[in-house]
């Protein structure tokens, strides 16, 4: 039995040259949902490779073998790079507390690179059941200066883990990025059952890459909402250009649009006084500054390439 009408899937997977399609309307078409695609040969994808995440036309379709075709690309939201995953809408930046230890310098550059991708970030602490509710609070207190409402979770209590699941049910396409050892696997392992990615202790993480690295998949958890699972991937904070930095950084762009601040210059970094109107007085502004200096000289290295 074939249908030739042309149907708008999500690439959930990727073979060699076989995509996985989910449709997302599944009128008329019964309990089918998931279509192993071929891209059309007439079209010349060459230079517009298909990603996990793209949205596709699908034709084709033969409900018998679950088989379809690829028409054509709906223009994309976004793209990750490694792993390459397409139309993210919200990004969850992971981190422990402790084991290992919470390094806020690595915080905000992952912060920040989440940010540049123009999409909903979120800030999740992980393994809360190792410090005092004190220091929990303080830390979240820290991070509402830094301009976010950070996600407490323990293991140990999964009231905090039903309302992220909760919240990640409402989203459309979210995904956990941090570094290795927070416990990114061991929350996807929760939201899908029966994924049971492996996880492991961060001193054994440390001495080898224990992970096989299989493909990046996007896993529905309700309708028409997805979660990435990003097996074997470290995931590295992305370098952005320093003249989109000031935009990066709530605590800078509040400033400009809620208080209306002008700088003399207009594209001002906010390094200098002179002129510059920007309230410095925030606990980041140090890391900002870094962070320029850091992209300043990156970029004259690359200009001398
Ligand atoms: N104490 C504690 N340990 C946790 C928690 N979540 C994960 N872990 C442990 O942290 C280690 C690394 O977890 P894993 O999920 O592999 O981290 P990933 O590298 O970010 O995927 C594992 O030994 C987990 O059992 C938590 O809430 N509390
Ligand atoms: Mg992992
Ligand atoms: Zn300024």
């Amino acid at each position: 039995m074939k249908n030739n009408n042309k149907h708008l899937g999500l690439v959930t997977k990727k073979f060699n040259n076989f995509f996985l399609v989910d449709l997302k309307n599944q009128e008329n078409l019964g309990d089918s949902q998931k279509f192993l695609c071929k891209v059309r040969k007439s079209i010349n994808f060459k230079d517009q490779l298909i990603y996990v995440g793209d949205e596709v036309w699908i034709e084709n379709i033969d409900l018998l073998s679950k088989r379809a075709v690829i028409k054509s690309i709906k223009k994309r939201k976004n793209l990750l790079v490694r792993p390459s995953v397409a139309n993210i809408s919200n990004i969850y930046i992971t981190f422990s507390v402790d084991e290992p230890e919470l390094n806020l310098s690595q915080v905000n550059r992952f912060l920040i690179s989440a940010e540049s991708m123009g999409v909903e970030v979120s800030l999740v602490l992980t393994k809360c059941d190792l410090i005092s509710d004190k220091r929990r609070f303080s830390l979240v207190d820290k991070f509402e200066r830094w301009g976010y409402q950070a996600i407490t979770l323990n293991l140990k209590k999964s009231h905090y883990f039903n309302n992220l699941l909760a919240e990640l049910k409402q989203k459309e396409c979210s995904i956990f990025m941090g570094p290795s050892g927070v416990g990114k696997t061991t929350l996807l392992n929760m939201i899908i059952p029966g994924l049971q990615n492996s996880t492991a202790p961060v001193s054994h993480k440390i001495k080898r890459g224990k992970n096989t690295t299989r493909n990046v998949e996007l896993f529905s958890i309700s309708n028409q909402s997805f979660i990435v699972d990003t097996p074997g991937f470290n995931m590295q904070p992305l370098k952005v250009d320093m003249r989109l930095l000031p935009n990066l950084y709530p605590e800078i762009y509040k400033q400009v649009v809620d208080e209306g601040i002008r700088c003399k210059f207009r594209n001002c970094l906010h390094l200098n006084d002179e002129g510059c109107n920007l309230n410095k007085s925030f606990e980041r502004y140090f890391f900002y500054k870094e962070m320029i200096e850091s992209t300043k000289s990156h970029y004259y290295q690359n200009q001398e390439d």
